[in-house]
């Protein structure tokens, strides 16, 4: 008797297994081609080969890009280098990539820098805060950005136990933070999280005062961005292929206002400063992501959602290639008719719009 309970048992676990198997694979295998799209004039980066996982512009036209990471499941062209951070100045005809100097007072040989965001504070000083995997940790680094010549200086480490398997990161004041936190396990562990479902990854706020949840139930939260009036949060739930709209209370909790689902697993996100839409770098085919192939590589897409509030946001296509020209997009960031494009492991495209 007993094994009979033990064995239907085991027959419905594997059933719920396959079947979360079967969902799994719908859900990362958006089988679908990507058609062509390409908004004008557009052109590869130069000095960019090794991924432009983050970007973030200054309101000045300067933009910050963070290169080089090395994710577990991921592939990268450059998985000996340490990872840098390139500055770009979109107010040049044909901006071109410079590697920022970066001083010491940090590890640098096991830089691995992930989601990027900056901070101006009253005197004008750029602040770059940096999600940063040293040997497969999380840390956020911050540093002072000098203009003249051009580098990074390293102001501080932030550590902590709560700050763990980090992703990205959206500053909203000094030392304040919110961060996703996009899994719980490494490696195959976090495969059976995903195929259950478990929904147990999470938006954290961070100050040196207080931390605390600011949103759950996301089955793996990606990228983060706030609107342009700081009261709502968006969150892109990559596997679940949608993006979270937060709204903002006063003391930073986070109440789930609406999702916008999409058709393709999205990555990062970003506010376009004149209009307030949604830029979102995503991938249209997860298969071809997680087994690579660089005679078939997985494409790149950039939707632009517009009315992000309205009960009808307007989804449409700003770039869409098949991986012959940029591989696997993660990012899209405008800047006054200027659109620059990053990748998790490629290079990184600019165009004008
Ligand atoms: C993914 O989708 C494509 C196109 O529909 C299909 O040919 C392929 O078999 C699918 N792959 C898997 C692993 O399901
Ligand atoms: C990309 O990585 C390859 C392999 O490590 C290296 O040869 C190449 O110089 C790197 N390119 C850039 C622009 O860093
Ligand atoms: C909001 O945050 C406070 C702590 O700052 C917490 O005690 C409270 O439970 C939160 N409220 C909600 C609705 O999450
Ligand atoms: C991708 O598109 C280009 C041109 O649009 C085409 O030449 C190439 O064969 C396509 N590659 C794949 C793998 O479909
Ligand atoms: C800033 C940010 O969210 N970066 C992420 C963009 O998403 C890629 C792929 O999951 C991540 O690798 C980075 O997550």
């Amino acid at each position: 008797m007993g094994k009979l309970v033990a064995l239907t048992l085991l027959g419905l676990g594997l059933a719920v297994i396959t079947e979360r198997f079967l969902t799994l694979r719908d859900k990362v295998n958006a089988s679908r081609e990507v058609e062509p799209v390409e908004p004008g004039n557009c052109h590869i980066i130069e000095g960019i080969e090794n991924g432009s996982e983050d970007i973030e512009i200054l309101p000045s036209g300067l933009a910050f890009i963070s290169s080089g990471l090395k994710y577990p499941g991921m592939p990268s062209f450059a998985p000996d280098e340490p990872g840098k951070i390139f500055l770009i100045n979109l107010n040049e005809q044909n901006p071109r990539a410079q590697a920022l100097k970066i001083s010491d007072g940090f590890d640098k040989a096991s830089f691995n820098p992930h989601g990027i965001s900056t901070f101006i504070d009253k005197d004008q000083t750029v602040y770059l805060y940096v999600v940063n995997h040293p040997h497969m940790e999380s840390t956020v680094e911050i540093f002072k950005f000098e203009e003249q010549p051009p580098s990074l200086v390293h102001q501080k480490t932030i550590k902590h136990q709560v700050l763990k398997r980090l992703n990205d990161i959206v500053v909203v004041g000094p030392e304040q933070f919110y961060a996703t936190r996009d899994h719980y396990f490494t490696n195959f562990l976090s495969l059976f999280e995903i195929l259950l479902d478990l929904r147990w990854t999470y938006v954290l706020f961070y100050s040196p005062q207080e931390m605390k949840m600011g949103a759950r139930g996301f089955s793996s939260a990606n990228g983060i961005t706030v609107s342009q009036d700081n009261q709502y949060v968006y969150v892109a739930d990559v596997t679940a292929k949608n993006i979270h709209v937060l709204k903002r209370s006063d003391n930073w909790n986070l109440t789930h206002e609406k999702v916008i689902q999409l058709d393709t697993l999205v990555d990062n996100l970003t506010v376009d400063p004149d209009t307030g839409d949604i830029l979102a770098g995503c991938h249209p085919n997860g298969m071809k992501l997680l087994f690579y192939n660089p005679k078939d590589p997985p494409g790149s897409e950039v939707l632009r959602i517009q009315n992000v509030l309205s009960k009808n946001p307007r989804v449409s296509t700003v770039y869409a290639n098949n991986g012959s020209v940029l591989q696997a997009s993660t990012v899209a960031s405008v800047y006054h008719g200027k659109l620059l494009i990053g990748t998790i492991f490629h290079r990184a495209l600019y165009c004008e719009l």
